[in-house]
C-alpha cells in the first residue's frame, strides 16, 4: 500500500520539477509510419493518438518520449471500429510485448510496465492477427490509442455505495483494492476533461470481476462482466461526465449455481466464495494545469503531505 502511495508521490515530485511537467496531448496519426524506422515521433509525455486509421496491410508505429523513467505506464485502445492488436518494441525495434483482445471487446491493452531510463516507449497498432507487425491483416477502420502513466490510490472502506463512494484526488488514474464476500468498491475519478472518450479495465484480479459505470446522479448507465481479459471487466468508448468525473464500482460476479447437487434437493454453489485483490486502471485525459503555475506547486505539496500522512499512519 505504501508502495502505491509512493508511486503517486513520485508523480507529484515530477510535477514539482516544473521542467518535467508536460501537457497531455491528442494528435492525429501521420503516415508514413509503417515501419519502426519511420515511426511517428515527437509524442512528448503521456497522451493519445486520435483518431488513427488502419487499412488492410497497414501498421502504425509510434514513439512516446519524455516519459518519467521508472514510472508505471499502461496502454489501451479507448475507441475504434476494428479488431485491434497493439505491440511494444524496444529501442532496436524488437517486439517485446503484444496484446490482441485484453481490452474491452476486441480492443487491446498493454498491462502496466515500467518506463525505461531514457523515458521512451515504442508502440505499434495493427489489425488482428498481425502479431509480427508485418501488415498481415485485413482490418480497416479507426482507433484511439492512449498511453497513461499510472498514479495509484488504495481502496479505503467504507465505499460500498454510490453515496459512500471514494473520491480520488486529481491525477489518480489507478486503484488497487480487495473485494471480500458481499463487498462493492465505488470510486470517482476526478479532474478529467469533460465529454472526452475514456476506457477502463480491470488489469489484474484473482476473482471474476463485474464493473459498473454510474453517472454523477448515481444512475447505473453500464455494466460489464467479461469484456476484458478472461473473466475481467472493461469498458471502452465511454464519455467522461460533464462534471469531469468517472464513477465506477467493482464487485465480484455472482457465483454460478448448480440447479441440484447429485442426490440432494438444494442449490449448491460451484467454487469458492468470490473475492480477492484487483487493480483497476482508467484511460482518460486529465485536466493538465498550466506549467510552472502555483497550482502545480500546490499539487506537489499536497502529494508530499499525503505521503507523510501515510507514513505516520503506517508507523
Ligand atoms: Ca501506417
Ligand atoms: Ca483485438
Ligand atoms: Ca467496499
Ligand atoms: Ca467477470
Amino acid at each position: 500500500m505504501c508502495r502505491s502511495f509512493w508511486a503517486g508521490c513520485l508523480t507529484g515530485l515530477a510535477l514539482l520539477g516544473g521542467g518535467a511537467a508536460r501537457a497531455d496531448f491528442v494528435v492525429p496519426e501521420e503516415e508514413p509510419n509503417d515501419t519502426f524506422p519511420t515511426r511517428q515521433q515527437n509524442l512528448s509525455g503521456p497522451g493519445r493518438i486520435g483518431m488513427g486509421a488502419v487499412a488492410p496491410g497497414d501498421v502504425d508505429n509510434f514513439q512516446f518520449s519524455d516519459l518519467t523513467p521508472g514510472a508505471q505506464f499502461a496502454v489501451a485502445i479507448v475507441d475504434g471500429t476494428f479488431d485491434t492488436l497493439i505491440a511494444r518494441r524496444d529501442d532496436a525495434g524488437v517486439i517485446i510485448g503484444s496484446d490482441n483482445d485484453s481490452g474491452a471487446g476486441l480492443y487491446s491493452l498493454l498491462l502496466p510496465g515500467t518506463v525505461p531510463g531514457n523515458g521512451v516507449v515504442n508502440l505499434a497498432v495493427t489489425g488482428s492477427p498481425d502479431g509480427g507487425l508485418v501488415g498481415g491483416h485485413l482490418a480497416a477502420g479507426n482507433y484511439m490509442l492512449d498511453l497513461r502513466q499510472l498514479a495509484f490510490a488504495a481502496d479505503a472502506e467504507p465505499n460500498d455505495t454510490f453515496a459512500g463512494r471514494q473520491s480520488l484526488a486529481a491525477g489518480i488514474n489507478a486503484v488497487t483494492g480487495t473485494i471480500v464476500a458481499g463487498d462493492v468498491d465505488f470510486f470517482t475519478f476526478t479532474d478529467l476533461v469533460p465529454n472526452t472518450l475514456f476506457a477502463a479495465s480491470v488489469v489484474a484480479a484473482d476473482f471474476d470481476t463485474v464493473l459498473d459505470l454510474f453517472n454523477p446522479a448515481g444512475v447505473l448507465i453500464a455494466s460489464d462482466d467479461n469484456d476484458g481479459f478472461g473473466l475481467l471487466s472493461a469498458f471502452a468508448s465511454r464519455l467522461v461526465a460533464a462534471d469531469g468525473t468517472i464513477t465506477l464500482a467493482i464487485s465480484a460476479a455472482p457465483l454460478m449455481q448448480a440447479p441440484f447437487a447429485p442426490g440432494a434437493n438444494e442449490l449448491v454453489a460451484l467454487g469458492a466464495p468470490q473475492g480477492g485483490s484487483y487493480t483497476l486502471v482508467v484511460f482518460a485525459q486529465p485536466v493538465v494545469p498550466e506549467p510552472a503555475s502555483v497550482a502545480l506547486l500546490a499539487a506537489g505539496a499536497a502529494g508530499l503531505a499525503g505521503y507523510r500522512r501515510v507514513r505516520r499512519a503506517a508507523a
